[in-house]
């Protein structure tokens, strides 16, 4: 059984760096690409069931290099025969973390550095759903201090995440923190807006233009 995931070495020269800023992200519409956002859902394809003959990786980045890279498998559905689907998870040196094959535990997956990647292969028979998970980047606060203008801090476990993972209908505080009291009247749950003011409006007035940003952190 290998621990190095030695295909890294070849696949990182064609990857590209980018952000998806998709609705949903699908695997198969990635292959060979760096996604390089602070977290997100991602499902395995868009259609009922994956395709065979799949060999796909996938790079996911933590947009700063002090953050590291978890994913969190909501469900995960393989061909359940030996192990001929599987999805493998490597570790930001190239080490191998998981080998997923059917019937595998759902358990939470950690990158030491701030690069993970997730490879998805199948043979050429039999397909099933594939997987849903959530990947998310963060740090500790005991390691760094989480910054109070654009991170938020789990309660609990001390994860700083970004702001826009707050109340966004993903768990990204592993333990549900930032999708707290989201209902609550008392709760503010704006993206960043920003107010724009024409200049022919402004005439009057000594100011040339407006941007006001509002923050999107809960009321506590
Ligand atoms: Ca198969
Ligand atoms: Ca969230």
């Amino acid at each position: 059984m290998t621990l190095n995931c030695a295909y890294l070495g070849t696949v990182l020269l064609v990857a590209a760096l980018g952000s998806t800023g998709e609705a949903t992200l699908y695997l198969d519409d990635h292959c060979g690409e760096t996604i390089r956002v602070h977290g997100d859902r991602m499902y395995s394809q868009s259609t009922k069931n994956y395709d065979n003959n799949m060999d796909c990786l996938v790079t996911i980045q933590a947009p700063y290099d002090y953050q590291i890279v978890t994913i969190d498998f909501s469900w995960v559905d393989l061909f359940n025969r030996g192990c001929y689907d599987y999805i493998e998870i490597c570790d930001t040196n190239g080490t191998l973390l998981n080998t997923i094959c059917a019937n595998w535990e759902p358990r939470d997956i950690y990158s030491s550095g701030n690069f993970i990647y997730i490879r998805m292969v199948t043979d050429d028979s039999r397909v099933d759903r594939g997987f849903s998970l959530v990947f998310t980047a963060f740090h500790y606060d005991y390691d760094l201090a989480c910054n109070d203008t654009y991170e938020f801090k789990c309660s609990g476990n001390d994860r700083c995440i970004d702001d826009s993972l707050v109340c966004d209908d993903k768990n990204n505080c592993n333990n549900a923190y930032d999708e707290d009291d989201c209902s609550d009247a008392s709760t503010l749950r704006l993206s960043v807006v920003s107010f724009w003011v024409p200049l022919n409006a402004l005439e009057d007035t000594n100011v040339e233009k407006a941007n006001i940003s509002v923050d999107h952190r809960p009321l506590v």
